[in-house]
């Protein structure tokens, strides 16, 4: 019988590829056929991480359309990559699909885009062939891009995404809000240029999904009740957490110290505060002095991710005797196998810059949280942990806007002191990792969209 065949098509950012392969994955593991379609520049990526095992090449072909661009033209350049895209992978694809069903005797059945590829849906519906959307992150993030003809009619932004006047958006009750129209995702480049070309991404990408079967979230019913039941189309299959294979090549710029597992099983159970703040988050020296006295002052073991270029002064930012003081109690690295630290019984806590990767592994560990944000956008996951799944604390900030040592030594103790934090995590935890197994909701969100698929292949 013919198997389903599935075209996946991610948009071209490293970011987006590899959780995108996570998905054609899952896909290959139920017996689904995957053209996974990259860029030229991708694809060489992609293969020579062999992210592709053996087990999974039967099923799995990756393949490649030119972006448009040179080899050695600069594709961080968005207005440049977006307009070279619509210009030449269109007809690409379309050529590639006629290849496919002319050769394989398993013809295209359906295709799934990356929401950033709409023109991807527009030529699959012009082929007339089935089609889906999918979006990775959180639906609070997707439900403000869905909303932009709402933005625009209410004057808040033009109709280019730009910013007209300045305020808070609170697009519903159950959801946290924007305090600022500088917060929306396409507004935060500093280049009008660039909004205008991610807006313009954006609009396409909403455009497209109106013409697509189904719309599937890397989400759960359980994690974003409030936000999914705005969109009752979309369908939740998440949270696809990579798996450590992928995980582990997930583009970190830093060399990862494994030493830190070695120390952490020498720690006592549930005792160790984990603090890392993502890749961005730059701290002042007095900042950085206060979060370490914090630390020290708490007395309990901590594993701390200190990244090169974290501070201005990294190596003369300690205060004085604070490496001699802290000794083993403290295991201070330039960056840590997250998600394996995450899962280890040691830790006791997160202290976290809130990103969605970071929320969402701490979450899959059943882990409370202290929640440093540091990005605009990362206060909205604040918001989750704190107020709506409650599973953790934030740091208020003295008068002069500083979160002191003390703030932090009773945060820690609040948080650790009281077993609800831990818990509630538990409880989430739980919900979270049940919705993807066998008979959870995201799972059988998966089956039925995968039957979809086979009565399709059958139809054909
Ligand atoms: C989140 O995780 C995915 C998969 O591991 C990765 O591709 C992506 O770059 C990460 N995003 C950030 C902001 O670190
Ligand atoms: C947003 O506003 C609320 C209420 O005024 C405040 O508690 C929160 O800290 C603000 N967040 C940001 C990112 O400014
Ligand atoms: C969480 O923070 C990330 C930035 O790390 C942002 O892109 C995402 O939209 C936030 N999640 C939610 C639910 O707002
Ligand atoms: C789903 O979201 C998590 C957390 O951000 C990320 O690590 C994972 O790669 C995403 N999976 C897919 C298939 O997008
Ligand atoms: C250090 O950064 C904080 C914000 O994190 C800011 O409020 C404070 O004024 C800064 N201090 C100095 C000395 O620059
Ligand atoms: C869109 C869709 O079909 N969502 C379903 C996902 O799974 C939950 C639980 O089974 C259903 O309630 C949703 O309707």
């Amino acid at each position: 019988m013919a198997k389903p065949h599935v075209l996946v098509i991610p948009y071209p950012a490293q970011g987006h590829v590899i959780p995108i392969m996570e998905l054609a994955l899952r896909l290959v593991n139920h017996g689904v056929k995957v053209t996974f379609v990259n860029t030229e520049v991708n694809h060489q990526l992609v293969t020579s991480n062999s992210l592709v095992t053996d087990g999974s090449k039967d099923l799995m072909q990756l393949v490649a359309i030119p972006d448009g661009l040179e080899p050695w033209e600069d594709r961080s350049n968005l207005c440049m990559l977006t307009n070279s895209i619509l210009q030449t992978m269109p007809h690409k694809l379309e050529m590639l699909i006629e290849t496919i069903n002319k050769e394989d005797s398993n013809k295209v059945t359906c295709i799934i885009a990356d929401d950033g590829m709409g023109w991807a849906i527009k030529v699959a519906k012009k082929m007339g062939i089935a089609r889906a959307a999918f979006w990775p992150a959180s639906v609070a993030s997707l439900a403000c891009i869905m909303s932009f003809q709402r933005l625009i009619d209410d004057g808040i932004i033009d109709n280019n995404g730009i910013p007209i006047i300045h305020q808070m958006i609170q697009l519903s009750e159950t959801m946290p809000p924007f305090n600022s129209t500088n917060q929306l995702p396409w507004t935060c480049f500093e280049d009008l240029g660039t909004v205008k070309a991610f807006f313009q991404v954006v609009v396409e990408g909403v455009e497209a999904a109106s013409l697509t079967e189904w719309f599937i979230c890397n989400s759960s019913t359980e994690l974003e009740p409030g936000a999914l039941s705005l969109y009752p189309q979309l369908l939740p299959i998440g949270p696809l957490l990579a798996s450590s294979r992928l995980g582990d090549q997930s583009g970190h710029f830093w060399q990862e110290d494994s030493t830190s597992l070695a120390w952490l099983d020498q720690q006592p159970p549930c005792s160790v505060i984990y603090v890392a703040f993502g890749s961005f988050t730059l701290f002042n020296k007095t900042q950085f002095q206060e979060l370490a006295i914090g630390l020290e002052l708490s007395n309990r073991p901590f594993l701390w991710v200190v990244r090169p270029g974290m501070t201005k002064e990294t190596t003369a930012a300690y205060p004085d005797g604070y490496v001699e003081r802290v000794g083993s109690r403290g295991r201070i690295v330039s960056w840590a196998p997250q998600q394996k630290v995450l899962a280890h019984p040691s830790v006791a806590c997160f202290v976290s810059h809130c990103g969605w990767n970071s929320t969402l592994e701490g979450v899959a560990n059943g882990l409370p949280f202290l929640c440093w944000p540091y990005f605009a956008d990362q206060f909205h996951n604040e918001t989750y942990i704190r107020d709506i799944w409650k599973t953790g604390l934030g740091f208020d900030k003295d008068e002069v806007g500083i979160i002191t040592r003390g703030e932090i030594k009773s945060k820690v103790e609040q948080l650790l002191g009281e077993n609800t934090f831990r818990a509630t995590a538990m409880d989430i935890k739980e919900k979270v990792t049940s919705s993807i197994r066998e008979g959870g909701s995201s799972h059988k969100n998966l089956s039925n969209f995968i039957e979809w698929m086979r009565i399709l292949t059958q139809k054909s």
